[in-house]
C-alpha cells in the first residue's frame, strides 16, 4: 500500500478530513519541542485548523532525545493521521507540522529557534524534560544541566531555549514567546524561572535581555491520548487507505487554556476552540487534580488489581466509587474555580471521559514517572487539606499505592520507567525512605497526620483490595 505523503494526498479515502489550506504556502511559526502522540493530538491538531485562515503558524517539530518521529514523519512530508475514538470515529489528516529535526540537525535546531518566522517555542517534554527540583526551580546538580552550561551543543530542552534565545538576542530579533503545554502546575512560571537561571549562570545580560524580550503565559492542555499500537495503525490504514508510520489516537474532547500574554502576534487559536485568559490557574489546578490525580489513582490501585485500561479499572465498581468519593470529597474541596466551572459537572465529564469504551487507555502508561507527576496530582491537594484540616486518609491511597507499585517492581527485580528509578528501586520495600525523598515529597510527610494515613493505607494494601 502507498504511504501517506503530500503526493498522495489526494488518495485519501473519502470521508476522510485533510488539510483544506496550501500546505506550499505554509510558515513555521512555531518551533515545538517534544513532539510526540500529546503534542501532534493536541497543539498541532489546533494549529492544523487555524492554518486554515493564517498560513504563518505551521510547525516545526524538534525531537531531542529520539529519531523516531523524525523517521516516522519526515518520509510523509510530516503528515500523520489523526483518530478521534468516540461514540462516533473519525479520521483527519493533519497537516501542521512541516518537519521534524533531531538532536544530530543542531545547526538547524538553532537555526529554527533564531528564525525571524518562529514567534512561538512551545514544549511537552513532559514533567522530567525540564529539570527541576522538588520545589520547581531548575536542578543546576542536573546532569543535563551541568553539562549544557559548560557549553558545546545543547542536550535539554533548557539548554537549547537558551541557546536559541541568545542566538535571537546576538541577531536582535524581535522578542518570543515560550509556550509550555505539560502538565505541569504553573507549568510556564517554571519553565520561565529555569531558562532565566540558566542564563544568568552564563551571562546576566542574557538574562536581562530575556526579562525583556520574553514571555512565559502558563496553559492548561487537555486531552486523553493513548499510545499508538498495531491496532491503531491497522485501523487507520483501513480508514485511510494509505499507510501511516505514526498515526495518534485521542478522545473527542480536548481543551487548551492559554494565559493571554504573548510577546508579539498571538495566533488566534481561539478559532480552534482554544480559550484565552488572564487566569489559567484555576483551569489547571482544577485538571491536574481532579483530572491527572484521579488517573494515577487508577493507574497505581488497578494495575495492582490486575486490571490493564483505564476504562476496564473503571468497569470495577468498587474501584470506580473510590475515585468519585476522592474527587468530591478530598479534590474538589481544595479548589478555587474559575467563574463558570461546575466542579461536579467536570468530575462528573472527566469520570464519563475515563469510561470511553471506544479507548484503551494503558494503565501501564499512566504509571510511568511517579515521582514526577504525583507531587502536582496529589501532593498539592494533600498540602491544602493538610491546612485546612481536612482528612487525607483518601488522598494517602494513590501514594501507598505508589509505595506498593515500587516496592513490588523492586522485589522482583523489574524496571519501572522513572527518572528516579534508580534510586525508588534501590530503597526497595523500605517506603519510609522513598516518602523522605524531599526533592519528591518536600515537607508534607513531616506532617504526622499524613504519615499515619500512609502507613495504614499501605499496610491495608497488602490486600490489592484493601483500600
Ligand atoms: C495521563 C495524562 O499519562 C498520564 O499520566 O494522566 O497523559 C492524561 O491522559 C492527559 O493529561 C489528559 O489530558
Amino acid at each position: 500500500m502507498m504511504r501517506l505523503s503530500d503526493a498522495t494526498l489526494g488518495k485519501v479515502a473519502a470521508g476522510v478530513a485533510t488539510p483544506s489550506y496550501d500546505r506550499a504556502k505554509v510558515k513555521a511559526g512555531v518551533v515545538h519541542l517534544g513532539p510526540g502522540a500529546f503534542h501532534r493530538a493536541h497543539q498541532a491538531t489546533a494549529f492544523d485548523t487555524l492554518l486554515a485562515h493564517d498560513p504563518r503558524w505551521g510547525i516545526t517539530g524538534i525531537s531531542l532525545n529520539s529519531t523516531s518521529a523524525a523517521d516516522a514523519l519526515n518520509p510523509q512530508d510530516g503528515l500523520y493521521t489523526l483518530a478521534l475514538l468516540d461514540e462516533d470515529v473519525s479520521y483527519r489528516v493533519i497537516g501542521s507540522i512541516g518537519r521534524i529535526l533531531t538532536a544530530a540537525d543542531s545547526a538547524a535546531v538553532l537555526a529554527a529557534l533564531a528564525s525571524t518566522d518562529t514567534r512561538i517555542v512551545s514544549l511537552t517534554v513532559t514533567e522530567k524534560g525540564y529539570c527541576l527540583t522538588g520545589d520547581g526551580t531548575l536542578d543546576m546538580a542536573h546532569p543535563g544541566i551541568v553539562r549544557d552550561l559548560a557549553g558545546g551543543t545543547p542536550t535539554t530542552a533548557i539548554g537549547w531555549i537558551v541557546a536559541g534565545l541568545a542566538e535571537r538576542k546576538r541577531q536582535g530579533l524581535p522578542g518570543i514567546t515560550m509556550l509550555s503545554c505539560d502538565n505541569l502546575a504553573s507549568n510556564a512560571r517554571k519553565l520561565g524561572a529555569a531558562v532565566r537561571a540558566f542564563a544568568e549562570a552564563r551571562d546576566i545580560d542574557l538574562r536581562r535581555w530575556i526579562e525583556d524580550h520574553v514571555r512565559f503565559p502558563n496553559a492548561m492542555v487537555d486531552s486523553i491520548t493513548p499510545a499508538t499500537d498495531d491496532a491503531l495503525r491497522a485501523r487507520v490504514r483501513a480508514a485511510v487507505g494509505l499507510d501511516d508510520a505514526w498515526p495518534i489516537q485521542r478522545e473527542g474532547f480536548t481543551q487548551w487554556v492559554i494565559e493571554d500574554d504573548f510577546a508579539g502576534d498571538r495566533p488566534e487559536l481561539d478559532r480552534a476552540g482554544v480559550t484565552f485568559t488572564t487566569d489559567v490557574h484555576g483551569y489547571e489546578a482544577a485538571k491536574l487534580r481532579l483530572l491527572n490525580g484521579p488517573h494515577s489513582t487508577l493507574a497505581y490501585l488497578g494495575l495492582r488489581l490486575g486490571h490493564v485500561s483505564v476504562a476496564a479499572a473503571m468497569a470495577d465498581p468498587k474501584l470506580a466509587g473510590f475515585v468519585e468519593q476522592l474527587m468530591r470529597e478530598d479534590i474538589a474541596p481544595s479548589l478555587t474555580p474559575p467563574a463558570g466551572l461546575d466542579l461536579a459537572a467536570y468530575s462528573a465529564a472527566i469520570l464519563k471521559r475515563f469510561a470511553n469504551p471506544a479507548i484503551e487507555h494503558k494503565l501501564s502508561q499512566i504509571a510511568w514517572d511517579g515521582s514526577q507527576k504525583l507531587p502536582y496530582r496529589i501532593l498539592d491537594t494533600t498540602r491544602d487539606a493538610l491546612a485546612a484540616g481536612r482528612p487525607v486518609d483518601r488522598l494517602a491511597v494513590p501514594i501507598a499505592a505508589w509505595l506498593r507499585f515500587v516496592e513490588r517492581a523492586a522485589a522482583l527485580g523489574e524496571r519501572i520507567t522513572d527518572p528516579l528509578a534508580d534510586r525508588l528501586l534501590a530503597a526497595g520495600g523500605d517506603w519510609r525512605a522513598i516518602l523522605a525523598m524531599r526533592d519528591i515529597f518536600g515537607d508534607v510527610p513531616s506532617d504526622p497526620r499524613f504519615l499515619s494515613a500512609v502507613e495504614r493505607a499501605h499496610t491495608a494494601l497488602a490486600d490489592p483490595n484493601g483500600y
